[in-house]
């Protein structure tokens, strides 16, 4: 399904999209046309996309409301080529609020290549287009209306099929496109990792905002992740009808080696899926201090109920849920920084046995009293590299890939390359059950640690034999760390097995 599609900026677009006056339009946004006004501004300034503007006239047609029938022929979007319509599944993790991921103010750029062309072109290739496009329009008409009824089953089009975040607001439009509801929140909607937070943009592997049927009761549910302030977030759970069911607040305080940390937290990102296969789906959820190493893996309910929650002491900068040992059940997998050891770190966890607190270091720092400890089923450290070692107090890493046979894990991209250079970070080969298989550097590497010699941050020109260090991954046992592959005593697969 197409994203927000192409934006259209002011009544004038508006009305060149739809082939009618200003004053047509502005009528028909009176009757539900979907046009939205410029938040901040005191202007008129409006603006709309052009999918919706489409959905929008189509159902009008369908209904046969006679709205837009007001300059006497179809309202019937001629000039969309594209035959897809507004339905969203919504009973996927991938059954995204298709706005999401966009700022309405900054339209995602790569659209379907069905944009239409006449919007954008000059007035001459309009008209014929537009006399091709009528023609057009009954097929589109008819195809449509299929594509309408087959999704809908000709009935029940007021059902929630999808949602739009504007800052604060939440607004549900149905299958046709009909807006249906609008709910205000405390603060606007998280549409990506704040900076601060981002420590490596774009890699943060989940969600900010989502139409999900939590329950499978077909009613889909509205997940967002919200700003309460410049310093925390709460996720809020929408029901279908725009009600609030449930706010996940991930802020506590907290004692760390006798000092207090404040309840200033921030949900990360999320990710619904259904962990256990039980049928309901579980929203799992990394949620980090705003500036402090606190960190915690919480997995809710879907009645926003805190499941389990497992604290680590330094920040989640990735994960992925997968079935590494393929019984059916879904496993976190998930990477960052170690504070306490000042390494990167790996674990994975049990969605349904999420409990207690990283591995303990020497460092009282990083000691909160209380906490048992954690129930991980594997827990690794990873060596730190000289360029990391050169230039950062922690070692951490960012990247993972699951494969058929072997997991990837990189380390964070954590300096600025000299031109030319993308990347400069560590790739770690493990197999299905975490065992090192090798380690390599990536392409930029040696081009990197040449530069920060050059500026003196590296005492010493590249070799590769620097790989022969950093095999010394290190495996928390549920006592100790060992060089010997193996799973934490604590978690599940150690007491089972895990073949
Ligand atoms: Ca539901
Ligand atoms: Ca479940
Ligand atoms: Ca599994
Ligand atoms: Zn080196």
């Amino acid at each position: 399904m197409a994203a927000s599609g192409r934006m259209l900026e002011s009544w004038k677009e508006i009305a060149e999209h739809c082939g009618r006056s200003v004053r047509t339009v502005q009528r028909w946004a009176q009757r539900g046309l979907p046009v939205y006004r410029d938040a901040g501004g005191t202007s008129d300034r409006v603006y709309a996309f052009a999918e919706e503007i489409d959905a929008w006239r189509l159902a009008q047609a369908l209904q046969g409301t006679g709205n837009g029938h007001d300059e006497g022929d179809s309202p019937v979007a001629v000039d969309s080529d594209d035959p897809t319509f507004p339905i969203e599944t919504a009973d996927e993790d991938a059954g995204a609020v298709p706005s999401a991921e966009s700022q309405p103010t900054e339209p995602a750029v790569p659209i379907d290549a069905a944009v239409p062309v006449a919007a954008t072109t000059g007035r001459k290739h309009r008209t014929w287009l537009r006399a091709a496009g009528l023609l057009l329009a009954v097929l589109v008409v008819g195809a449509a209306a299929l594509f309408f009824f087959r999704q809908t089953g000709g009935a029940d089009t007021h059902r929630l099929a999808r949602a739009l975040a504007e800052g604060d607001t939440v607004i549900g439009y149905d299958t046709t496109g009909q807006r249906l509801w609008a709910t205000r929140l405390p603060g606007s909607v998280m549409q990506e990792t704040p900076e601060f937070l981002a420590t490596n943009a774009g890699i943060c592997g989940g969600r900010q905002f989502v139409l999900a049927d939590l329950e499978g009761d077909g009613a889909p549910e509205v997940l967002a992740n919200v700003h309460t302030s410049l310093t925390a977030s709460d996720l809020y759970c929408l029901e279908a009808d725009g009600r609030i069911r449930w706010r996940y607040r991930p802020g506590e305080s907290l004692e760390f080696g006798g000092r207090p940390v404040s309840a200033e937290w921030f949900v990360r990102f999320f990710h619904v899926t259904d962990a256990d296969g039980d049928g309901e789906k579980e929203i799992v959820l990394p949620a980090v201090h705003y500036q402090l190493f606190p960190a915690k893996m919480v997995v809710l309910g879907v009645d926003g109920a805190v499941r389990g929650q497992y604290l680590h002491t330094g920040h989640f900068l990735n994960l992925t849920l997968t079935d590494l040992n393929r019984d059916g059940r879904t496993e976190i997998l998930t990477v960052g920084i170690d504070n306490a050891h000042r390494q990167g770190f790996l674990a994975l966890l049990d969605p349904s046995d999420l409990a207690g607190i990283s591995p303990p270091s020497g460092d009282a720092a990083y000691t909160c009293a209380g906490q048992p400890p954690g129930h991980e089923l594997y827990y690794l450290l990873f060596p730190r590299d000289c360029i990391n070692r050169a230039t950062h107090e922690y070692g951490g890493l960012d990247g993972i890939v699951v494969e058929q046979e072997q997991v990837v894990v990189s380390t964070a991209w954590t300096i600025r390359p000299p031109e030319g250079v993308t990347v400069g970070s560590v790739l770690f080969y493990l197999d299905r059950w975490l065992a090192l298989r090798w380690v390599d550097f990536d392409n930029g590497y040696s081009v990197l640690h040449a530069y920060l010699e050059r500026i003196g941050h590296v005492d010493h020109p590249f070799s590769r034999d620097e790989i022969n260090e950093l095999d010394a991954i290190r495996y928390w046992n549920g006592d100790t760390f060992t060089s010997v592959p193996t799973p934490n005593r604590r978690g599940r697969w150690a007491s089972r097995g895990i073949d």
